[in-house]
């Protein structure tokens, strides 16, 4: 591996190899025998190669952002072959703008925001954002698809991808790089690719679509005594000829907390449910939504401002941050999604459940909710009741015919629940896929098939 990086680039230290076997949350914690930093394709095709010929398991992190633990590796087990943490944080490339074509190369390890900037610097943007922007990357929006902020109106991340630069598990390198919108040559591998968490091939760049962002747009926290009347303002807004660029769902005791750490209330009448709602249209866009403020059903209070309006989105944003840094035991972050028509029951039978359960915890609840996702956040749950917890908010999901994983993928935190969601021949589907591309099980080993 020195030889092929650099000492400087294979880490084996505790000390230093600390930063990359947990995540931020500290909530998963993983061994390595050593983290390898490559900087270039080709590297990273000596790297996997060198793997395959010993049967060294791969475990593959970008920004380390993701919440269910897929970017860190399993813990040590007794009779288990070596492993490696393949860091992509210095394959950090961006390639120039095809200003034309609106597409840009990125490599794996670019992260989110400096992509978002090379595109703005011509004028476009990257569809793809969400509040880790400073630390998530290209590689690691692909392998979990991403959804984020502007999903509702860009789509998911799988929607941007027109190329894809990935290394075999064997060590091969198989680029399909093209800005053809129009492509249709057999399987789409860079979409079975999106959403693989790693275990498939490892992601080495990307070629992404970029789209024009809206000239104008207004951001508007609307206040709420009920929630079906908060989700119904999304169509309310469509419906009055505004374009939904984003719709975020918050709750009272969300914004007490984010509040508690520092961020300022928005509307100062306090009421159960929150819409963010940031809309563009034609024209003016302000005076289509001071209609929909005084149309709109059960609004309590409201504030407006021009976009980007970057306070308000804080609120929003300061959310993950703020749950970390308040509950007293590891976060359980279950992000699901529902038929959007069951979302006010589904809302509801949730904020109730810990009045049903025998230990005290706190729900937050806050999310993507115009795409039906809603992120539970649980804090406070004693860790030995983690799985118990789980299996009630995923019979809720299930319930309403809902999805155990909305955007955040399986990674290690869910493998036991996929049969929630998929079939058992869907199952055996994607473990014939994984075993076609990884017939030993070296790449991610435990992340979505356990
Ligand atoms: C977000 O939407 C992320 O901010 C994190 O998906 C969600 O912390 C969470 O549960
Ligand atoms: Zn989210």
């Amino acid at each position: 591996m020195r030889s092929i990086v650099g000492d400087a680039n294979v880490l084996t230290d505790p000390d230093a190899m600390a930063g990359y076997l947990t995540d931020w949350m500290g909530r998963y914690h993983g061994h390595a025998d050593a983290v390898i930093r490559p900087r270039t394709t080709a590297e990273v095709a000596d790297v996997v190669g060198e793997c395959a010929a010993q049967r060294i398991r791969i475990c593959v992190q970008g920004g380390n952002t993701g919440l269910v633990g897929g970017s860190v590796p399993p813990p040590e087990a007794p009779g288990d072959d070596g492993l490696i943490l393949l860091s992509t944080a210095r394959m950090t490339d961006i390639d120039d703008v095809d200003e034309v074509g609106a597409t840009v190369g990125a490599q794996a390890g670019a992260t989110i925001a400096a992509i978002d900037a090379r595109a703005e610097s011509v004028g476009l943007m990257f569809p793809v954002d969400l509040a880790s922007r400073e630390s998530a990357t290209a590689g690691g929006v692909v392998s979990t698809n991403a959804g984020g902020v502007r999903m509702i109106r860009h789509g998911n991340t799988r929607a941007q991808i027109l190329g894809i630069e990935a290394v075999r598990a064997d060590g091969q390198v198989l680029r399909r790089w093209s800005p053809l919108v129009k492509d249709n040559v057999g399987y789409d591998i860079p979409g079975l690719l999106a959403g693989s968490e790693g275990t498939l091939a490892v992601i080495t760049g990307v070629l992404f679509r970029l789209v024009t962002a809206a000239s104008a747009t207004v951001v508007l926290v609307a206040a709420h005594d009920r929630v079906d009347d908060a989700i119904a303002l999304i169509g309310q807004a469509r419906e009055a000829g505004l374009t939904v660029e984003a719709a975020e769902l918050m709750t009272q005791a969300g914004l007490d907390l984010v509040h508690e750490h520092g961020t300022r209330r928005p509307v100062a009448t306090p009421a159960p449910y929150y819409l963010l709602l940031e809309v563009s249209g034609a024209g003016d866009p302000e005076e289509l939504v001071v209609d929909l403020l005084e149309n709109g059903t059960g609004i309590v209070d409201a504030v407006l401002e021009p976009g980007p309006a970057r306070a308000l989105w804080e609120v929003r944003e300061s959310h993950t941050e703020s749950i970390a840094r308040s509950t007293t035991t590891p976060v359980v972050k279950l992000d699901v999604s529902f038929p959007i028509r069951e979302l006010p029951a589904a809302v509801t039978e949730l904020e109730a459940l810990p009045g049903e359960l025998d230990f005290a915890c706190r729900p937050i609840l806050f999310g993507h909710v115009g795409d039906g996702n809603v992120h539970v956040n649980l804090l406070d749950v004693p860790v030995e009741h983690t799985t118990e917890v789980t299996d009630r908010v995923f019979t809720i999901v299930a319930g309403h015919g809902g999805s155990i994983s909305a955007e955040h993928g399986i990674g290690r935190a869910k493998t036991a629940w996929t049969h929630l969601g998929r079939s058992p021949v869907d199952l055996a589907a994607m473990r014939a896929i994984k075993d076609a591309l990884d017939p030993d099980g070296l790449l991610n080993p435990g992340v979505i098939f356990g």
